[in-house]
């Protein structure tokens, strides 16, 4: 029978990519994000390979996140698993010149949405005694890096809520794991220096991560047999050997 998997974040870079590469393995959908436009245009999209649902919600609005899971039809509301990978860094200062909005933003979306997104779906895994959420932390949350400060510490945060939850839902047989990318081409660095133009730097020089090489790691850690858990996952490009580390073409 098919799976339905939830993703959170699924209108750009890491999360619209895992929707297409699990539409084309025979996962069903449910699709979100904040941008409606961008779901109903996935949706139609990848309608044509599976069942797609959309919700559209601020993970930040703990009660828009519990309304729309509630409002699931029937034919969705079973979720066998949930990729909680919504979330970006907001900013690049160093902790002394940071903006407390930017921090706001960082701490509301990275770990507490991912908490509440996680509160209104764990329940039902816990009852069926099956499930797999993956958490999609960062490099970041493995080492600190200068400017990075509050962003490392929301994705330190995705790393120890992940084992928490493997912790806690290890009596009910359901696999936990956390993907940690170093650099990835997406929006990401948009969102981070606000349309600045040295968003674009970040991934000249070298052959950056693509969102399909997490969305195809993301695939394996779904398809591995029932004993097997990829509890938690490091994955750089070949040019990055750590966070400041990264070899570029002059
Ligand atoms: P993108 O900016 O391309 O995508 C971010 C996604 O998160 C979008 O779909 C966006 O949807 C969604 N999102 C952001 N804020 C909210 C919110 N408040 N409520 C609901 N959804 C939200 O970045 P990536 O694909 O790179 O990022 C995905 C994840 O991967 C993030 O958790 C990021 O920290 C992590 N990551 C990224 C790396 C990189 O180098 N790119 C490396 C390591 C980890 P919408 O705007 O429509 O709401
Ligand atoms: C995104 C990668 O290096 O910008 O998590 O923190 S990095």
């Amino acid at each position: 029978m098919k799976r339905t998997a939830f993703i959170t974040g699924a209108t750009s870079g890491i999360g619209m990519a895992t929707a297409r590469n699990l539409a084309r393995n025979g996962f069903r959908l449910i699709i979100c994000g904040r941008r409606k436009g961008r779901l109903d245009q996935l949706k139609q999209e990848l309608a044509k390979e599976t069942d797609v649902h959309t919700l559209k919600f601020d993970v930040r609005d703990k009660t828009a996140v519990f309304n729309a899971i509630e409002s699931l039809p029937k034919s969705f509301k079973k979720v066998d698993i949930l990729i909680n990978n919504a979330g970006n860094a907001h900013g690049l200062d160093p902790v002394n010149e940071g903006s407390v909005d930017d921090w706001d933003a960082m701490m509301d979306i990275n770990v507490k949405g991912l908490l509440y997104v996680s509160k209104a779906i764990i329940p039902q895994m816990v009852e069926r005694k099956s499930g797999h959420i993956i958490n999609i932390g960062s490099s970041a949350g493995k080492e600190v890096y200068p400017r990075g400060n509050v962003y490392c510490a929301s994705k330190h945060a995705v790393i120890a809520i992940t084992d928490g939850m493997r912790i806690d839902l290890n009596p009910y047989d359901i696999k936990v794991s956390a993907i940690n990318p170093g650099l990835v081409e997406t929006e990401f660095s948009e969102v981070r220096f606000k349309g600045d133009p040295k968003a674009n730097t970040v991934y000249q020089g070298y052959k950056a991560l693509q969102p399909e090489d997490i969305a195809d790691i993301i695939h394996f850690t779904l398809t591995r047999p029932p004993h097997v858990t990829i509890a938690d996952l490091l994955v750089f490009p070949t040019a990055q050997a750590n966070s400041v580390t990264v070899k570029k073409s002059d």
